[in-house]
């Protein structure tokens, strides 16, 4: 009989992956492999290797269950090799099979690797593409060919009418494509937060945190307590509980954040959905259902799809594009440094200081933390792009390269000088301050613009668009800014500048 090596990878554990679906459970054979070059290419969070391990398992289990043959190779065993080429090699000369099969990696870095397989073990590889898109990378090849400039609005539309989701023949449900106008709303503590689903570690992931304790010690972030879901039906109460008590509000706070509430109104199903135990579309599809059923309003539902038909899409689109150059551009020439306060939290700018806080204790931030908080301040002082990058490919749990890369140095840092964004996530104290109450709690003043306890923002703000202006100062959606900055007086320019230098002094 002939037998094909179904091989899956940690981002791909979904019963519907094409590898899976066209494979034999009487003659094929799938291999799972727990290997250290994962866990290590950059230093990931401790719950996140927890995580893919606890959620790989399980998935195995499931598998078995239903009868496929599974060989899965823990990062224990003795003889692990520790990389993917490794263990298929070893996986080889087990099994003796006629070929092997796999999904599409998700990342550049795995897929040059499996595209030498063939030639390397000398066994036929078939490479599947990943059905859990919407656009196929080539379909989004396609769509930016000939554009003069990509922007996301008009990507969105293209994918509502192709999923038809919120769609009223050929316009969009309510009249209007985007409803973000309206969510804009800052939470206040008085606020009914939704509690978040968290499950208890059962004995497979209590064997894992052990795991993890021991080989992984010296990574960021706490390991405990662990409460992530690790299975498809698990993952599947959280978006049933996010759809009851939590999206209604999403639209409206999306952007806010708040002193001891990491989660306000997001969902936390990024890192369900990106590793396979969620399907996007499905998603989508249990929002919409819950708008036309009247429990959430269409800001909400419209905002949530946008995210993931929209964003989610769109960002892996622009990945594939500009790979492999893409994860060295620096538009900016940036070169400093990522400061230490991004490991510790110990800072007393309180916005950095909350962001990285949770960050290390939940391996979870929302969109708005990242961009104008942490990615914010990165970006004011001029931190190399590339130590950005790596610092969020490693401390979020939802994060892979694909997603995580042009959001950072695309959309957050400008990297890649307007590609992804046709501007500048740039902010002062004055934004934060309006979407937060970070700035009550913070030992410096947020409406103090120089001096040393002004908002590091409000210098670092204008220091980083003179430091700039050459490469800027043609922005349309600057011009404002930067005519405002030529009418201020020189002595006050000067302050900022000099204001700005004395703080970042001490990162150099
Ligand atoms: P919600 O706020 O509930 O949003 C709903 C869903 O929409 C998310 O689960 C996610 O699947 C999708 N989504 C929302 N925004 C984006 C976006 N910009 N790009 C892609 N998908 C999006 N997201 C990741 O999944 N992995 C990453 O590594 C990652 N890195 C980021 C780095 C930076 C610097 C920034 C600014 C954003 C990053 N994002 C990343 C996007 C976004 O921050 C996360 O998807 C979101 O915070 C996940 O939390 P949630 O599930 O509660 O999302
Ligand atoms: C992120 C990750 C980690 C930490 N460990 C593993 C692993 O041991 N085995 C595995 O199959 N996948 C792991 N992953 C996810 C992979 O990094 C991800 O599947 C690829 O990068 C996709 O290109
Ligand atoms: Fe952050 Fe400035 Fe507000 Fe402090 S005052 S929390 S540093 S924005």
């Amino acid at each position: 009989m002939k037998t094909s090596l179904i091989l899956i990878l940690g981002d791909q554990l979904s019963a519907k992956i094409p590898s899976l679906e066209q494979a034999d459970k009487r003659s094929d054979l799938v291999l799972m492999v727990e290997v250290s070059e994962e866990a290590t290419y950059v230093r990931h969070h401790k719950k996140k290797i927890a995580f893919i391990f606890s959620a790989m398992r399980h998935f195995a289990e499931e598998l078995t269950r239903n009868g496929w043959r599974v060989d899965y190779i823990r990062l224990d065993e003795p003889e692990n090799i520790g990389s993917f080429t490794g263990e298929l090699k070893r996986a080889l000369i087990r099994h003796q099979p006629n070929r092997v099969v796999v999904t599409e990696a998700s990342e550049w870095r795995i897929l040059q690797a499996i595209f030498d397989w063939e030639k390397e073990v000398g066994v036929p590889v078939d490479i599947l593409s990943d059905n859990r898109f919407i656009v196929s990378r080539d379909e989004f090849q396609r769509w930016a060919e000939g554009r003069k400039q990509l922007r996301m609005e008009y990507f969105y539309r293209d994918m509502r009418r192709k999923t038809e989701l919120l769609m009223n023949g050929d316009q969009p449900e309510g009249g209007k494509w985007n409803f973000d106008a309206e969510n804009r709303k800052p939470a206040s503590a008085d606020l009914l937060m939704p509690q978040i689903r968290k499950f208890s570690p059962d004995a497979t992931t209590q064997d894992v945190l052990k795991l993890v304790k021991g080989r992984f010690a010296d990574h960021f972030g706490d390991l405990e307590p662990f409460w992530f879901a690790v299975t498809s039906q698990d993952a599947e109460a959280v978006v049933d509980h996010f759809l009851d008590g939590t999206l209604a509000q999403f639209g409206d706070y999306q952007d806010a954040m708040l002193t001891g509430e990491p989660f306000l109104y997001h969902s936390l199903l990024s890192l369900y959905i990106n590793s396979g135990l969620l399907d996007p579309l499905y998603v989508c599809r249990r929002v919409e259902a819950a708008y036309y059923a009247g429990k959430v309003p269409l800001n909400a539902a419209e905002g949530y799809i946008r995210q993931i038909i929209g964003w989610r899409e769109y960002v892996r689109g622009i990945y594939w594009l500009k790979m492999p150059e893409y994860v060295s551009e620096n538009f900016f020439g940036n070169t400093r440094h990522l400061p230490n306060f991004y490991w510790t939290g110990n800072t007393d700018m309180a916005c950095l200081q909350a962001v990285v806080t949770q960050t290390k204790e939940e391996a979870y931030a929302h969109h708005i933390q990242r961009l104008m908080v942490t990615g914010n301040f990165a970006l004011l002082a001029g931190v190399d792009p590339h130590e950005v990058h790596e610092w969020y490919l490693a401390v979020y749990a939802d994060a892979y390269e694909w997603v995580e890369l042009p959001n950072t140095l695309g959309m957050s840092q400008f990297a890649d000088g307007g590609f992804l964004s046709s501007k500048p996530y740039a902010a002062s104290g004055n934004y934060i301050n309006k979407m937060s109450d970070y700035c009550r709690h913070c030992r410096f003043d947020v409406k103090k613009k120089v001096g040393d306890d002004a908002c590091p923002f409000n210098a670092l703000y204008w220091d980083f668009l003179l430091r700039n202006e050459d490469k800027l100062k043609s922005n349309h959606r600057l011009a404002q800014v930067y005519r405002t900055w030529h009418k201020m007086d020189e002595a006050k320019r000067t302050e900022y500048r000099q204001s700005a230098a004395r703080f970042l002094s001490k990162f150099s």
